[in-house]
């Protein structure tokens, strides 16, 4: 049976990375796609990448958007956090305020998706230091269980468990999908739905030009 392809029908997968600053998003993401450890890259970037790769013997078009900054909620953040269709959540094995800020992510995707199940995988990343470790591996795995995800200790230095998270994420998209039976995007409720809040979308703005007119 050959593997559900996305609601897209392209076997194109969506992933968002996020986490604190300086916790190694981009250094993950590059070790993936480079099969090299590069030490430096601007954290200010934000930056999309793509790798086709074959997952389970089925081929797989990763788009992947390595985000930069806080858990802010701007109006971008919005819009690829309604698009991602697999979350990795990053915190550092050496840093636990990143560690509790897993959670914070976690409630941003709630925020924006509702109660909507999403594929989300929690990524432990540094692993190589563990002479400054301050999250245990236990911690990583309650609180994985606690989101119900995945869960992996990852070094970008020594390409531990890279090729797991990226591979994992695809296979909770999938799973997801075929539980889901590839059903269309939009029921028709919430094609009813849409339409009544476009209703109102437009009254807003209505009253919006009015009131600039008084
Ligand atoms: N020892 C070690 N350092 C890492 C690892 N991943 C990233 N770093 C370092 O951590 C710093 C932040 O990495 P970066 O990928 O820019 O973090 P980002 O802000 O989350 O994208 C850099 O100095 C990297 O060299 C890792 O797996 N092991
Ligand atoms: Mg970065």
């Amino acid at each position: 049976m050959s593997a559900p392809s996305t609601s897209k029908g392209r076997n194109k997968y969506k992933i968002v990375i996020l986490g604190d600053g300086g916790v190694g998003k981009s250094a993950l993401v590059i070790q993936f796609i480079t099969h090299r450890f590069q030490e430096y890259h601007d954290p200010t970037i934000e930056d999309a990448y793509e790798q086709q790769c074959r997952i389970d013997g089925e081929p797989a078009h990763l788009d992947i958007l390595d985000t930069a900054g806080q858990p802010e909620f701007t109006a971008m953040r919005e819009q690829y956090m309604r698009k991602g269709e697999g979350f990795i959540i990053c915190y550092s094995i050496t840093d636990k305020r990143s560690f509790d800020e897993v959670l914070a992510y976690k409630e941003l995707i709630n925020r924006v998706r509702g109660h909507e199940e999403i594929p989300i995988i929690v990524a432990a990343t540094k692993s190589d230091l563990q002479e400054k470790r301050k999250v245990s591996k236990e911690e990583g795995v309650a609180l994985a269980r606690q989101l119900g995800c995945p869960f992996f200790e990852t070094s970008a230095v020594l390409r531990q468990h890279v090729d797991d998270v990226f591979h994992g994420i695809i296979r909770e998209v999938r799973n997801k999908n075929s539980e889901q039976g590839e059903k269309p995007k939009h029921s028709r409720k919430k094609i009813h739905l849409k339409r009544v809040r476009s209703f109102f979308h437009q009254m807003n703005i209505f009253r919006r030009n009015r009131s600039h007119r008084t």
